[in-house]
């Protein structure tokens, strides 16, 4: 009996001590694995930060960024402290206060991407008076000094010579229809304010240069230059990041009316080297047919016009004056819904030469619903750019976008021309 029990001792000891043998040579193994996993891991991050932090320490555009989503002096100081010399220039943001969120965001992105290393002023406008709470957050968040303005009635509310009746009738015509913000007055005064009055605000005076910025947008990616130098050198007086189609709706007699107004003036076309066909072309381009029949040679393609940056000398010209004021005569702006993104369009297209209209296609850019994010992967490790250049939103190449009639008959792509930058 002892000795049985001896023996069954001997045999449980023999299998717990295998088992603990065969659990500490699996734990060794394990450890050996995780340890090569590591091993690699380290090896590939440390082959990525020599990579990318030489392409970064080389770059020869701004020193290292920090990599903090901050514009506080303090922090950048330490690696950021000569503020590069700034262009004669303004952010300019036409908001209502109940909008004072979005503006943060978009005044933070912007201010992340671009305007930390620059400090340009903000100037604010809106057809009432800002709140005080408006106005301090806002102080707070811009890198640059800040300006509000009131916009005058005159220059904001419906003419009195527009039929009011008439007016109340396509009111209604375009709200039964469906048509985007077909049934809002307001909406009406902010296409007409941004088509022909936001350069002749008093507050806008003492600047060359505007950045049109928008609530509720986002710059995806760290800006290469400052757009406002790139401008000026460069002789360029209007900007833009997405070109798409208008819809037909709201603009059925605006291309009639510019037809008459090229009747009118035809000496202030620059007729050599516009770009006349950028906005009429409506052939094929690459697989797609224009996705919208146009009811007349105007193909409604047209910069989206809450990103852009432009030269107020040229807005403020007899010309465009003499082309805003002559449309503005007919209603239009009013009676349908004309949109100062079209306006503004055709009117560089046409009176603008091809090189004086430059497409920003490095500034990864989103407002609702679209969006565009620059092609290349190392273009966008460059800029740190947050976003996706596949997302569906991205609409650069694809059936709603302009842009490659822009690159067939505007100033071609940017990517193949001189580096534009000096
Ligand atoms: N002060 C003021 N600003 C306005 C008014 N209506 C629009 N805006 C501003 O004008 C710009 C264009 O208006 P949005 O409402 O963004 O028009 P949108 O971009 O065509 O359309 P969504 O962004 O899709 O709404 C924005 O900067 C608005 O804040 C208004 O009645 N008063
Ligand atoms: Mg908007």
């Amino acid at each position: 009996m002892k000795d049985k029990t001896i023996q069954l001792a001997i045999v449980l000891l023999t299998v717990l001590g295998g088992l603990f043998i065969q659990s500490l040579f699996t734990t060794a193994q394990h450890c050996n694995n995780r340890y090569k996993i590591e091993n690699a891991f380290f090896e590939n991050s440390k082959h990525a930060v020599e990579k990318y932090d030489g392409i970064r320490r080389r770059s020869l555009l701004k020193p290292l960024k920090l990599s903090t989503n901050t514009y506080d002096d303090d922090v950048l100081s330490a690696g950021n402290s000569i503020i590069p010399t700034k262009e004669n220039a303004t952010l300019l943001m036409l908001v209502r206060n109940f909008e004072l969120s979005g503006a943060l965001k978009s005044m933070r992105s912007l201010e992340d991407r671009f305007n930390r290393d620059y400090h340009y002023d903000w100037v604010f406008l809106n057809d009432l008076p800002f709140t005080q709470e408006f106005m301090e957050a806002t102080t707070a968040m811009a890198s640059g000094n800040t300006h509000y303005a009131l916009i005058p009635s005159e220059d904001w509310d419906r003419p009195n010579w527009i039929d009011e009746q008439l007016f109340e009738d396509r009111l209604e015509l375009l709200r039964d229809r469906g048509v985007l913000y077909g049934g809002s007055k307001s909406y009406r005064n902010m296409c007409r304010f941004n088509s022909g009055y936001f350069f002749r605000q008093k507050i806008l005076d003492s600047y060359d240069y505007y950045f049109r910025v928008e609530p509720d947008v986002e710059y995806f990616c760290d800006f290469p230059y400052d757009p406002f130098k790139l401008m000026r050198h460069n002789k360029k007086k209007y900007g833009f990041v997405i070109s798409l189609y208008e819809y037909e709706d709201t603009i059925t007699t605006l291309w009639d009316t510019v037809e008459e107004y090229l009747d009118t003036f035809p000496d202030d076309v620059a007729m050599v080297n516009n770009s006349y066909n950028f906005i009429t072309d409506s052939g094929i381009i690459g697989k797609f047919s224009p996705i919208i029949d146009s009811n007349t040679d105007y193909n409604l393609c047209h910069f989206w016009s809450n990103f852009e940056i432009g030269d107020l000398n040229f807005f403020r010209s007899d010309r465009y004056k003499r082309f805003f004021d002559f449309l503005d005569s007919k209603g239009g702006f009013h009676y349908e819904r004309w949109g100062d993104a079209p306006v503004h369009s055709i009117a560089v297209s046409l009176l603008l030469n091809r090189d004086e209209i430059i497409h920003f296609d490095e500034l990864g850019y989103f407002h609702a619903p679209f969006s565009t994010c620059p092609t290349s992967y190392y273009l966008r490790l460059q800029q740190r750019c947050q976003c996706d250049a596949q997302a569906a939103s991205n609409i650069d190449i694809s059936p709603n976008s302009c842009l490659m009639r822009w690159w067939k008959n505007g100033d071609g792509k940017r990517f193949l021309k001189d580096n534009q930058t000096n």
